[in-house]
């Protein structure tokens, strides 16, 4: 009977062994509607919820398991889709969520059905890819555990942190005011406010001499930022989803949508808490508001009862360069391209004035038939990149192939790349004003041997970018910035990768085709829908008419901020020729009080002579509209103005991470 039992036990053991090391099915059930949040104690507004939480729920996975969200729109007003940012989705581009390439928008009232299995680890985060619509509050961490961790006995526990930007504004608003001629210049809308974890003045607390890893995401729309913790330092051990060689760092600077996870090693004594900061990159905003406070700040809290230091300031913004990142897994460079894609950047108007974002002259205007689609029902010419449209900026690869992307910023500002469905290897990145890479002298054997890898990487102003990837993974993956505001103005390219093994490896699920059908999308044909001749475009989506003779008419009022010396505005591209920067803040300040107010004069004249009618037609949503949602995400903390820090602030203490979200099993 002993044995008996000791055999039992043996046996349940041996079960639950299999069980925790085999495969589960991670389910989650997303409603997705809106609900009121205040995250930084300045404004009450209409927010993105998930199942009437804001900030919405975290997905949480291992290393191997099936993902399965049944998402549900609540919206109303608004169609939606989920992307999985960094994810591969190998065998299940599909599954990608870009609407209008890889789906159909979900309609509201619809539901769609995200089945997908994770084969990598990491920090990653899903946020919709439809409409500009994240920056309203759909946006979340999505953390990939992996008990093969080279740094599984480094760390003692897990703690998450988002940053992002904040705005008062619904897209809705916002969107229609950038894309219009009262804005000719581009000039992204400001956020009002930076965040933790999607609130102000957070405190994480903290144990005594013990090592944490920090998992990072900058989940915002726009802003860069920068990132330090006073009197500790960060040892990077991962970016976007690759395991790099540790390697210290005292800043670190994180584009819109990268991540960055590092060990940090507490202090022993609890004497004294201390303060963290993210610091937005100004030098991305056009104008800097008075009233901006473009830091946000937590604390590690080793004591609740010691004080809550104000964050000392700094004088200099020096970042880790990721860069000098060496993968842990030491993968060689790929060899000489098979195929090179140049990508030069501009922005420019077009003929109704709004300003727009191009990659070789083509701004991108979604097509007709998702780019998907196109590609599962056009057979041998599925190959053929002008099926796609003329505005797609298609680039068709071949099953294997290594590709470069060389990308050219002929554009004043700085661009946060993302290529969905790989990593990339970053061969190479050009200082500031470095011209084109074609006129870089850099050869191959210039590049690092062992070139760090990730999903997201920044381009600087007027310099240029090199990455290559081995095209293994097939699918219809976007390449654009990250910054939403572009996204939205088309700096966007397709990777069509390997459509014929596409067509022999995806069927479409019913719920795909419903949403299509529902909206009248057609779920076959080319870019313009047609079926019966792939090659014919006629009556495809097409963006604005170009101008007929360069820019300058189309930003006229800049024309007495040109002429002034020295020029503030350069004519040619209607952009800034100076941008604040954080080091030389009293300078700026001045110049830009000055010239805030000559510009405030002349947008209100600008704006009061455009009568956008795209404005009026957008669906708003004002608070007292909501129904039934309530303010379950909403977030009290107060904000502080004008660059000054609560010193005894009621925050809100973050969990240091165990279980994960959703239904395993
Ligand atoms: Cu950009």
């Amino acid at each position: 009977m002993k044995s008996l039992i000791s055999f039992a036990a043996a046996l349940t053991c041996a079960l639950a062994t299999v069980r925790t090391i085999s495969a589960a099915t991670v389910t989650y059930d997303f409603n997705i509607g809106w609900v009121t949040a205040n995250p930084d104690g300045a404004f009450e507004r209409p927010t993105i919820g998930i199942n009437g939480e804001w900030p919405i729920p975290r997905i949480e996975a291992n290393v191997g398991d099936n993902v399965i969200v049944h998402a549900t729109n609540h919206l109303g007003n608004q169609s939606t889709s989920l992307h999985f940012h960094g994810l591969f989705m190998n065998g299940t581009s599909h599954m990608d969520g870009p609407s209008q390439v890889t789906q159909c928008g979900i309609p509201p009232g619809s539901s769609f059905t995200y089945n997908f299995t994770i084969n990598q680890p990491g920090t990653y985060w899903y946020h919709s890819h439809t409409g500009g619509q994240y920056p309203d509050g759909l946006r979340g961490p999505l953390i990939i555990h992996d008990p093969k961790s080279p740094f599984l006995g480094q760390y003692d526990e897990e703690i998450i942190l988002t940053v992002s930007d904040w705005y008062h504004e619904q897209m809705a608003v916002l969107l229609p005011a950038f894309n219009s001629k009262g804005n000719p210049t581009g000039a992204e809308p400001v956020p009002q406010a930076a965040l933790f974890n999607e609130t102000q003045n957070l405190k994480v607390a903290v144990q005594p001499g013990k090592t944490y890893l920090f998992r990072m995401a900058n989940i915002g729309a726009f802003a860069g930022q920068y990132i330090w913790f006073e009197g500790h330092n960060m040892t990077i051990v991962e970016v976007d989803g690759v395991y790099h060689q540790p390697a210290e760092a005292e800043m670190i600077y994180m584009s819109a949508a990268q991540r960055c996870s590092f060990l940090l090693t507490t202090k022993n004594e609890t004497t004294a808490n201390y303060a963290f900061i993210a610091s937005m990159d100004t030098t991305l905003f056009d104008t800097l508001p008075e009233d901006l406070n473009y830091n946000v700040t937590g604390w590690l809290t080793y004591d609740e009862v010691q004080p809550f230091p104000e964050p000392s300031l700094v004088d200099e913004l020096d970042p880790f360069d990721d860069m000098t990142l060496i993968p842990y897994d030491n993968q060689s460079i790929f060899g000489e391209p098979d195929k090179t894609i140049e990508l030069n950047v501009i922005m420019d108007n077009l003929n109704d004035g709004a300003n727009y974002a191009f990659f070789n002259n083509i701004t991108y205007k979604a097509p007709k038939v998702p780019t998907l689609y196109t590609a599962l029902s056009a057979g041998d010419l599925a190959t053929d990149p002008s099926i796609y449209g003329s505005y797609t900026n298609a680039f068709v690869l071949e099953k294997g192939e290594i590709v470069q992307i060389v990308v050219n910023n002929l554009d004043s500002g700085r661009h946060p790349f993302h290529l969905h469905g790989h990593h990339f290897q970053a061969l190479y990145r050009s200082e500031d004003e470095a011209g084109t890479f074609e006129n870089a002298n850099v050869t191959e054997a210039d590049f690092p041997a062992t070139p760090m890898r990730r999903d997201t990487f920044v381009l600087y102003p007027d310099g240029n970018i090199v990455l290559r990837f081995r095209a293994d993974n097939p699918g219809i993956w976007l390449f654009h910035c990250h910054i939403e505001w572009h996204v939205t103005s088309g700096l966007i390219a397709t990777m069509v990768e390997a459509p014929l093994d596409l067509q022999a490896s995806i069927t479409l699920p019913q719920s795909h085709l419903d949403v299509c059908a529902s909206q009248n999308i057609a779920t076959v044909g080319n870019a313009a829908g047609n079926t019966a001749d792939f090659t014919n475009l006629k009556g495809e989506n097409r963006p604005p008419n170009r101008l007929p003779d360069g820019l300058a008419q189309s930003c006229p009022i800049y024309l007495s901020l040109a002429l002034m010396e020295p020029p503030f505005y350069e004519l040619k591209r209607c952009r800034p020729l100076t941008s604040p920067r954080f080091t030389i803040r009293g300078k700026v300040a001045l110049a830009f009080s000055i010239l805030s107010g000559i510009l405030g004069v002349l947008a209100v004249a600008a704006y009061g002579l455009s009568a956008d009618p795209a404005a009026s037609e957008d669906s708003v949503l004002s608070p007292t509209e909501q129904g039934a949602v309530e303010a379950a995400g909403s977030v009290g903390s107060s904000s502080s103005s004008n660059h000054e820090v609560v010193p005894e602030p009621k925050g809100r203490e973050v969990l240091v991470i165990s279980a994960g979200g959703g239904n395993r099993s």
